[in-house]
């Protein structure tokens, strides 16, 4: 096992303290002291009880004053807080989802974008009852576009992902009215029902966020991660590294963050494009870096073994380093604080989407048509900017891990399964993972996702309860953030199968795997609901009988509280380590943590002590291997 040991998080502060002591120099501001002007939060909106929906207010509740001007209560105004954060959420996931398919719609075989992976897209066409006989692979991309453009508006109907999910699982989503229609209805009917005068009863609004939840992740988001696959390859086991020593001081370093990956693989494309890297010889560079930040670079990880230099907290950090030529960005989960900060170095912040425009920032603006010569132009600037470099402001911390990622759900299926061709809904089985269940080899499953979020030692819940799950024989997947913690940590080295228990240590080695599996980006976690799904068929129980869990310790986005949603919907139990601002209704906490259960057959657990949570799911877990008799 040579001499392999995890990165630990005083090993991560440790080297972000000493990055902030640069930007000290610099006049640059940071995260860690804006939460200190922050502090205290402002109770009302921690517990969801201050509604600014019309202008007779902003109404607060208190003791003494426990309805708004229009008679709204703390659980209306909390509820209506929740379905809108819901629908935010939910929105800008689909949103991502609907550029992918438009994307799609410009596939040529000489164009910008091309299909990467045919037999995906003749599995979906046949999924969606399109005739493929004969048909140009062209022809079938645009004309699957069209028809998932249409699922954002179409009139009639519910979103036709659902059909992936087992018939016990429609029943209860049909029963319960939580089918999503279209998508962009689903957000539409949630601001609507939030207008003043509107819905104010908790349990209709609970109702519409978990419906306006599902639009995402069995509508908007599938659409993503499916068609992203199509045009960029499903991803398949690769190896990479994490953490900010994946920047490098001799060459040009180009960060890519966001979330859409038709920038990012551009970017990556022209930064091997042989005029490039002659121009970045020229500018006395030994060669062109890419690496990613946030959602984006565990898209390129996935399918293309590029660096992750760091996750949502870790994006003030790359351009601290001194090291960072360009941040590139697209859209979601952008500090605007990075404006500021770059021009303190030499840095570029390059924004380059209508969606996410930022002051301080060079504007190119990208799209699928420009989308070549745009990147072009993205990487040039960065290359030349390198002898802009001050070098007494370089700091590259000499701190990274090895990973593997890419374990797309056929990944999952084909490295547990050995079978050949293993698209998810055609061929392939997960009895193997199933039977490792059963026989107890494995205690069951978990996913962990989501931010990082101030109000937790950043990184720490997810690695002490990655460490705390794979010591128990809980197979860990992992998507978003999480997941590049788990990476800079270590975690995804497959040698880090020795902090495993006996069972899944035994796993790893048979299945060559690291104990915590990368699925990708947020959007990703529809290709987790499609795993539970085929999890469920294979072994013929209902989901919610299967021993998985969910979890989010850190989360902080609307997108985090829509995948909440639809994971909980799907009948996935699921853990926030932090808590929703719903805590100023009791009937909000009541539906959330219990009343949905007799919907869904699943709820939340809220639990801010790290140690209980890990200790709640464990026990989860248990509960469902007991009342299996397994
Ligand atoms: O969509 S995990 S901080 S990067 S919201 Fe954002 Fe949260 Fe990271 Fe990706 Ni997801
Ligand atoms: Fe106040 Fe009602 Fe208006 Fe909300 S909708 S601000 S509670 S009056």
């Amino acid at each position: 096992m040579g001499d392999f040991r995890l990165t630990t998080i005083e090993e991560f502060e440790a080297a972000t303290d000493r990055l902030i002591e640069t930007g000290k120099k610099v006049g640059a501001d940071s995260w860690q002291l804006r939460v200190k002007n922050q502090t205290p939060h402002c109770k009302f909106g921690e517990q969801g009880i201050c509604c600014r929906i019309c202008s007779m207010g902003p109404c607060r509740i208190t003791p003494k004053a426990p309805r708004g001007i229009c008679g709204c209560d703390a659980h209306g105004i909390a509820g209506r807080n929740f379905l809108r954060f819901t629908a935010g959420g939910a929105a800008t996931h689909s949103d991502h989802g609907r550029e992918i398919c438009h994307t799609l719609h410009t596939v040529a075989p000489d164009g910008n974008y091309k299909v990467k992976d045919p037999e995906k897209l003749l599995c979906i066409a046949k999924e969606w009852g399109v005739e493929t006989e004969g048909k140009d692979i062209y022809d079938l991309a645009h004309e699957m576009s069209e028809l998932a453009l249409l699922e954002y508006g179409k009139p009639y109907g519910v979103q036709r992902w659902l059909k992936r999910a087992p018939e016990h699982t429609q029943k209860l989503w049909r029963d319960a009215e939580i089918e999503p229609r279209a998508i962009d209805r689903e957000v539409s009917t949630a601001m609507h029902m939030t207008h003043m005068g509107n819905s104010c009863k908790a349990e209709a609004l609970v109702r519409q966020s978990l419906r306006s939840g599902m639009s995402d992740g069995w509508g908007g988001s599938m659409c993503g991660t499916e068609f992203s696959d199509v045009m960029f390859g499903t991803p398949k086991p690769v190896d990479t590294e994490a953490n900010l020593g994946v920047m490098k001081e001799d060459m040009v370093n180009i960060i890519v963050h966001g979330h859409d990956p038709s920038l990012s693989e551009m970017i990556c494309d022209y930064s091997e494009d042989p005029e490039m890297l002659e121009l970045a010889k020229s500018v006395g560079a030994k060669g062109i870096n890419v690496a990613g930040v946030c959602c984006t670079s565990n898209e390129v990880a996935m399918r293309r073994g590029i660096p992750m230099a760091g996750n949502f907290l870790q994006q003030e950090n790359v351009v601290l380093t001194g090291a960072c030529e360009a941040i590139v960005v697209d859209v979601q989960c952008i500090f605007p604080a990075l404006g500021p900060l770059s021009k303190c170095f030499h840095t570029k912040f390059i924004t380059t989407s209508p969606i996410a425009q930022m002051p301080d920032s060079d504007f190119i603006r990208f799209d699928s048509k420009n989308a070549g010569e745009n990147a072009k132009k993205i990487v040039r600037a960065a290359v030349e900017n390198f002898v802009n470099r001050k070098p007494e402001l370089v700091y590259i911390p000499q701190m990274k891990q090895k990973a593997t990622v890419g374990y797309s759900t056929e990944a999952i299926v084909k490295v547990l399964d050995g079978v050949t061709n293993s698209y998810v809904d055609v061929t392939g089985t997960t009895k193997p993972l199933i039977e490792c269940i059963t026989s107890g080899v494995l205690r069951g499953a978990a996913a962990l996702v989501g931010c990082n979020n101030p109000r937790v030692r950043a990184d720490q819940a997810h690695i002490e309860l990655m460490k705390k799950l794979i010591a128990n024989d809980v197979i860990v997947i992992l998507s978003g953030c999480s997941a590049q913690a788990a990476a800079r940590a270590g975690l995804m080295d497959k040698e880090a199968k020795n902090l495993c228990g006996a069972g899944l240590k035994r796993v790893c080695e048979l299945a060559d795997i690291p104990p915590v599996l990368h699925m990708g980006s947020c959007v990703d976690i529809s290709r987790m609901v499609v795993l539970a799904s085929k999890l469920a068929k294979d072994s013929g129980l209902n989901i919610s009988q299967l021993p998985l869990v969910g979890c989010a310790p850190e989360w902080m986005s609307e997108k985090a509280v829509s995948i909440g949603n639809y994971v909980v919907a799907t009948g996935i139990d699921t853990f926030l380590g932090v808590e929703p601002q719903v805590s100023g209704s009791d009937q909000m906490v009541w539906w959330l943590t219990e009343g949905i259960r007799d919907w869904v057959e699943a709820a939340y657990t809220i639990e801010t002590n790290i140690e209980k949570l890990g200790d709640a799911m464990l026990a989860r877990i248990e509960e469902k291997r007991a009342a299996l008799g397994i």
